[in-house]
């Protein structure tokens, strides 16, 4: 049995020198999830290997004996992997699998560009799958969709799994050690799943749902030393730092200090970056323990710097408590990464100036800025998706793709190169070589490049979004209607 995993990238993969100082360009970090249901397989299928569009080119030579080719797609990579898959479905006798936040949030979508559909997380379906494969034998059991004769099928989502205690074997991804001496990728280790909020725009917890499951700490901490070493062996890194990607580490207090904990007992000596809601600014004892271990920045999902946005989309937070968490985590020597949205239903023109100075204010070292987007399957999906300019999935990667109440398209979008352009400033760049300790000197010039690489594509999507907002472009449809009538 040939097995292979895909990974498509938002774009396809280009050897350029640029991808040695530019994240994100056309080089980005592969994709945990799928590398974790690759080694499943591998146990039981030694014929198992991974390509990533983030690190390498698909060589379609290798694929064409595959058995099975199993793809994975976030809303971003969607209209890739369709070609991907299309291009297999035709060229290969192999069956194509879709899996990955999108495919399974948009089932009806992707089913018809593969022969099945998995649902949910695949980690306790994969293996069975690829028996009936074998035998032939169409699934009886949750965790997969598929069409027969144009007709729609689906055993229902499975119940998610209990156990990940599996360390990603990071050599079965095709160029990725190789690749490790890019400062632009960087190890990453994702330890929890799932989240007890209910933010109405969030596709994570309705893909990984409100129950928080867990790696045990010394399964974490295993991986952290292999992902490390993988990195480290035979580079020199100027950064050395590990992203802890879980979405939300601190909703189990007790298990987040066990492995903080676990850490600093184990002798690792790195630095570590983990994202977190705000209050665990609150929680001093936390973050002398995020100190101890070696942790230097907290990535906080601030999202609005507004209550009635906060409001709007049932985000449980304020301003006020942000900006005293803010202080707090300062306080105990750590720096804070504030993760964006801007285009909510509450912002108006100005909205990029306001964040910009809210973020330099506050002194909150390095930003994303994401547009807002409604994922099909969330409630801000349900309530907004009238309002969505298109569904080319390919620009659901950070760009302006709804008509706000307030503003029109292109000037939200102008609002977002305003904040980044405002906030990675030459000045602001000098400043952080004067000012700021050593790591941050270089993470703010890497991201004063990358800033610069985002804001000249937003800039190339201007000239596609809409000048009208919302009224004015129902009004105008009436318009042309009462007139063809
Ligand atoms: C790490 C990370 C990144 C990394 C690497 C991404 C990657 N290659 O996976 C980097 C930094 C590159 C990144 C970039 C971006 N990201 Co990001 N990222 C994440 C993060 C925090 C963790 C990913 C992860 O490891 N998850 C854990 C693993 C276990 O989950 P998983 O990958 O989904 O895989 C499991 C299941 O989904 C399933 N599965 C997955 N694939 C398949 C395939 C098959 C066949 C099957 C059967 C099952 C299956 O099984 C896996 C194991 O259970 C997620 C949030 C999250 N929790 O997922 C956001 C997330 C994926 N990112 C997101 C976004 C929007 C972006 C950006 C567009 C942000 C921006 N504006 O720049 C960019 C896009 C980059 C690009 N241009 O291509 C969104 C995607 C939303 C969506 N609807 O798709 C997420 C979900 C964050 C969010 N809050 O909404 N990201
Ligand atoms: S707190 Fe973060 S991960 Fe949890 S539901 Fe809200 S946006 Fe999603």
């Amino acid at each position: 049995m040939k097995i292979r995993f895909i990974e498509p990238g938002n774009r396809p993969y280009k050897p350029t020198i640029l991808n040695y100082f530019v994240y994100d360009r056309y080089i980005r970090t592969p994709s945990v999830g799928l590398n974790t249901l690759a080694t499943i397989v591998k146990r039981e299928y030694p014929d198992t290997y991974m390509y990533s569009e983030s690190i390498s080119k698909i060589p379609m030579k290798d694929l064409q004996d595959a058995n099975i080719i199993f793809i994975s797609i976030f809303t971003y990579a969607a209209v890739r992997g369709y070609q991907i898959a299309t291009y297999l479905k035709e060229h290969t006798n192999a069956t194509i699998v879709m899996g990955g936040l999108h495919a399974s949030m948009n089932v009806k979508e992707a089913v018809n560009y593969c022969d099945y559909v998995m649902l949910g997380e695949g980690d306790e379906t994969i293996l069975p799958l690829i028996k009936m494969i074998q035998e032939k034998k169409k699934p009886d059991t949750a965790g997969y969709a598929w069409l027969e004769e144009g007709k729609f099928y689906s055993t229902g989502k499975p119940v998610p799994p209990e156990n990940i205690d599996v360390i990603p074997d990071r050599s079965l991804i095709h160029n990725y050690k190789k690749m490790t001496k890019h400062m632009t990728i960087w190890p990453q280790v994702h330890a929890s799943r799932g989240c007890p909020h209910n933010c109405d725009y969030c596709a994570l917890v309705k893909h990984f749902g409100r129950c928080v499951r867990k790696r045990t700490p010394e399964n974490i901490i295993e991986d952290i030393k292999y992902s490390i070493d993988f990195f480290e062996k035979g580079n020199h890194r100027i950064v050395q730092d590990l992203w802890i990607t879980d979405d939300n580490f601190f909703a189990d207090q007790k298990w987040a200090m066990e492995v903080l904990h676990a850490i600093i007992d184990s002798g690792i000596k790195y630095r570590f970056n983990i994202q977190a809601r705000y209050e665990v600014g609150f929680d001093d004892e936390m973050l002398e323990l995020l100190k101890k271990a070696g942790f230097f920045e907290l990535d906080m999902g601030i999202e609005f710097i507004d209550d009635a946005s906060f409001e709007t989309y049932h985000k449980k937070s304020t301003r006020k408590e942000i900006e005293k968490s803010i202080r707090n985590i300062q306080k105990h020597g750590l720096s804070v990464r504030g993760l964006f949205i801007l285009g909510s239903d509450n912002q108006k023109k100005g909205c990029g100036k306001e964040l910009a100075d809210f973020v330099i204010r506050n002194h909150i070292q390095g930003v994303l800025i994401q547009s807002m987007y409604f994922v099909p399957g969330t409630p801000a999906y349900e309530a907004n998706k009238d309002r969505l300019i298109h569904r080319n999935w390919a620009k659901y990667n950070g760009n302006t793709v709804h008509y706000p109440k307030q503003m029109t398209p292109y000037e939200l979008q102008l609002e977002q190169i305003d904040a980044s352009r405002r906030i990675y400033s030459v000045r602001r760049l000098i400043g952080a070589w004067l000012k700021e300790d050593w790591m941050h000197k270089v993470l703010f010039t890497g991201e004063f490049f990358w800033h610069m690489s985002t804001r000249y594509d937003l800039k190339k999507e201007l000239k596609n979004l809409p000048k009208e907002n919302m009224i004015e472009k129902v009004n105008k449809n009436a318009m042309e209607v009462l007139h063809n009538a």
